[in-house]
């Protein structure tokens, strides 16, 4: 039986981790701002573009900004605790001019330079979150596109506790659960 017990308990964390899997939440590919509540901001807007995409044919990109000025693109989510990321590919002066990830106004991530595309991802607690991305230049120089995208942002968007769990996975866990009784039983006779 002790030899089981974590095996039943992996069977239950099995079981729950099934129901907490990272959703896509836009890669703008209805080629607007439409699928979510974004919002944007700053000294120019974000815009839809379709000149570079990590997939489809669209991406976020930020607003035509000068020296001194940011540009924001924000999105509040309810989610549960899991991973979200998203890709994100910058062309900015480097060291000065950055791509800059914020949640719930807590800057988490920055990023500079010329890059291809890349991706970013986090963990984060269950709740309601404001993720913001930030294009933010210095006093001087623009180097590059002088411009920064966002693409594919996931989330975790269910909630573990009102979740149907797949029959399967109940079916594994109670298997185990009963193999661990019987087992429980054989030793103690
Ligand atoms: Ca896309």
């Amino acid at each position: 039986m002790t030899t089981l017990r974590p095996l039943f308990l992996s069977a239950l964390l099995f079981v729950c981790s099934q129901s907490a899997s990272a959703a896509l939440i836009d890669g703008f590919e209805s080629g607007d701002f439409s699928a979510n509540s974004w919002s944007t901001y700053g000294a120019a807007d974000w815009s839809i573009d379709s000149s570079t995409a990590a997939s489809g044919i669209y991406s976020a990109r930020s607003g035509r900004i000068t020296h001194n000025q940011s540009s924001y693109l924000e999105l509040e989510l309810a989610t549960s605790a899991g991973t979200v990321s998203f890709d994100y590919r910058v062309s900015s002066e480097d060291n000065f001019d950055y791509l800059m990830f914020y949640i719930n106004d807590i800057r988490v991530f920055l990023i500079t330079g010329d890059t291809g595309w890349l991706n970013y991802s986090r963990e984060v607690i269950a709740g309601t979150h404001v993720f913001t991305w930030r294009y933010r230049k210095d006093s001087s120089v623009n180097s590059y596109l002088d411009t920064v995208w966002i693409d594919n942002f996931s989330a975790p968007l269910q909630d573990v506790s009102n979740v149907p769990v797949p029959a399967t996975a109940w079916l594994f866990a109670i298997g185990l659960a009963g193999v661990a009784g019987l087992s429980g039983l054989r030793k103690k006779a």
